[in-house]
């Protein structure tokens, strides 16, 4: 039988949720295969199966990402600076394509998030999203999944663009905490990859992992809790 972790509400201030991979398997069902029909389209002739996915994914945003691949394919056309201006291009196909799949409602959220994060406004315990994603991304997200569920909009939004410093780096994570008002150590993160969980390790911010499928095999040492599903998750308010 699966274990059930309790977060108290007594020693946490906000829950602060990554989104790619922990809302829903979006690098899977979303980006991988948005990637791949942009790579069609612009004629750049890549592919990227799962596993060189699972390998790119230790690169944190899209476009970097992309350099990534070029560097080690040693694709120096890509590197020029007309052959970034078009992977720039592309990376923005990339994510119009992403959008159409979520508006397709192929997507879902994955299970048991939503009953915790309703869990969470009943209790009074604000939540926010630190993403290193584009904006665009969220909000296409945001009205289309999560648009039946009664949620209250987050109270603070941190994606790519606001910082500086995509995950690994706190930047992200620091930046939410402060627009909040509140301490690192008060919050807590909720994540699905490595990178994710470093970001908040290096703020002292306490950091729930829940895996997706790209990373059930990574190392997540130092997490306060690693489970499988959302549904394993119990809110437990301050008497
Ligand atoms: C998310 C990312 C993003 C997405 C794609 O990481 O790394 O790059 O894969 O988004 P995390 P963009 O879940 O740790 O925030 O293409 O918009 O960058
Ligand atoms: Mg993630």
């Amino acid at each position: 039988m699966s274990i059930t972790w309790s977060l108290d509400l007594s020693r946490c201030r906000a829950v602060l949720f990554d989104v790619d991979g922990t809302l829903a398997e979006t690098e899977r069902d979303g980006h991988l295969p948005a990637f791949n029909q942009a790579f069609e389209q612009t004629g750049l002739g890549w592919h990227w199966t799962p596993q060189d996915y699972a390998w790119l994914l230790k690169t944190t945003g899209g476009y970097e990402r992309m350099q990534v691949w070029a560097r080690h394919i040693g694709d120096e056309q890509a590197l020029s600076t007309d052959g970034l201006d078009r992977l720039r291009q592309a990376h923005q196909l990339k994510n119009r394509l992403y959008a159409q799949i979520v508006q397709t409602g192929e997507l879902p959220l994955r299970q048991g998030l939503l009953a915790w994060m309703a869990d969470l406004e009943k209790a009074g315990c604000p939540w926010g999203v630190v993403t290193t994603t584009s904006r665009g991304n969220w909000d296409v997200l945001w009205v289309n999944s999560f648009r039946d569920s009664g949620l209250r909009d987050p109270a603070v939004i941190v994606c790519g663009e606001d910082v500086a410093h995509k995950k690994p780096d706190p930047e992200a994570y620091q930046l939410a905490a402060d627009r909040l008002g509140i301490q690192p150590s008060d919050c807590l993160a909720v994540e699905d990859s490595p990178n994710g969980l470093k970001a908040a390790q290096a703020i002292g911010m306490p950091c729930l992992v829940v895996k997706s499928f790209y990373f059930e095999q990574a190392d997540f040492t130092g997490a306060c809790q690693v489970l499988d599903s959302h549904s394993q998750v119990r809110v437990c308010a301050p008497a």
